[in-house]
């Protein structure tokens, strides 16, 4: 109990990396700074309401959606904290249509960073929970040379870390480097510290909760539409299926990772690839969610075995604990 009352997200990193004797200790370094960024914007996002930071800048992100001054502050933290580090070759964001530089006066490493700064921004005005998520993989362009868009389209299997940060009741960081399990760290805003809170989550193998935008039900693809039907017709552990659905991917995700269920973003007749992104939305919340113990599918494919084409590409989603998602993925197979 004593150790884990006073193990910082720093102490964690540096633990997990001498588990490995050849780490050069770059992966350490970066998730560390990762965390500093993620106290800028946790501080920032808690004062939301009470600076003149709210409101929209008149702006589009490349994706043609309104951008709120918050997203363009993660942003800029973000890419300011990372990009002379000497870690990373190339970064990528949700808010920069094209792929970010590493600056010539800053060395360039063998990683390569891409992210969504702040996600679920839309609900912001209303406090209700927002996040940051990340993913990191090798560079595949050759040492020393800037990083290219080759770097970034990697399949998610092949990342080294993912993590997200939610800022919600508290703002708690959630990472894993795929072999020593996942662990969220809660900040304490007194002491300034992520602190370990959960260590090694584990997904519940069966949930009771679904969550999706069933605004878009009629839309659907029918197999979905029957398992929903199904849900709502049936009990687990003598309990009604519950529906919940904040609209951030990062709290959804978050507690379906401690809860069990399943969340769902699908295609729909009128946008068959859904909404959320491949490379910084799926891919790092996939990789958290199948090393906790669950399942993340496109609705054929594990979304770690895609093979990204554009940086900015969506997929459908579905992924949670294995039970609901091996249920689901049989309704959507039955009704080809
Ligand atoms: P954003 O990246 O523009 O914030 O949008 C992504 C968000 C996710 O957090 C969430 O799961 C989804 O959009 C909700 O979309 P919808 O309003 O269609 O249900
Ligand atoms: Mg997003």
């Amino acid at each position: 109990m004593a150790k884990k009352r006073f193990m910082t997200l720093s102490r964690h990193i540096l633990e997990g990396e001498r588990m490995h004797p050849g780490a050069t200790g770059e992966l350490s370094a970066l998730l560390d700074q990762l965390g500093m960024a993620a106290k800028l914007i946790s501080l920032e996002v808690n004062k939301a309401g009470l600076v003149d930071i709210l409101g929209f800048t008149g702006s589009e992100n490349v994706h043609g959606e309104k951008v709120k001054k918050l997203d363009i502050f993660a942003n800029d933290v973000l890419i300011k904290a990372m990009d002379h580090g000497g870690h990373f070759c190339v970064m990528a964001s949700e808010e920069e249509e094209e792929i970010i530089h590493i600056p010539s006066q800053h060395q360039v490493g063998k990683y390569v960073l891409l992210f969504d700064p702040l996600d679920g921004s839309s609900n912001i005005d209303a406090n209700i929970s927002i996040g940051t998520i990340f993913s990191i993989y090798k560079r595949v362009t050759p040492d020393g040379t800037p990083g290219t868009l080759d770097d970034c389209l990697q399949p998610g299997y092949k990342q080294e870390a993912a993590g997200y940060v939610v800022y919600g009741s508290s703002t708690i960081l959630v990472y894993t480097t795929g072999h020593h399990g996942v662990h969220g760290f809660t900040l304490d805003p007194a002491f300034g510290e992520f602190l370990l809170s959960h260590e090694d989550i584990k997904i519940p193998s069966r949930g009771r909760i679904y969550s999706a935008n069933e605004g878009n039900y009629l839309k659907w693809p029918q197999g979905l539409k029957n398992y929903i039907k199904y849900l709502q017709a049936h009990t687990f552990d003598e309990k009604p299926y519950q529906a919940r659905y904040v609209g951030s991917m990062v709290a959804d995700l978050h507690r379906t990772l401690l809860y069990g269920g399943i969340f769902m973003y699908p295609g729909d007749m009128r946008n068959p690839k859904g909404k959320l992104r491949l490379m910084y939305e799926c891919n790092p919340m996939a990789f958290i969610i199948e090393t906790a113990g669950g399942r993340a599918i496109d609705g054929k494919k594990r979304i770690l075995d895609l093979q990204p084409e554009r940086l900015h590409e969506k997929t459908p989603v579905y992924m949670g604990s294995p039970e609901d998602v091996d249920l689901l993925e049989k309704f959507l197979r039955e009704a080809e």
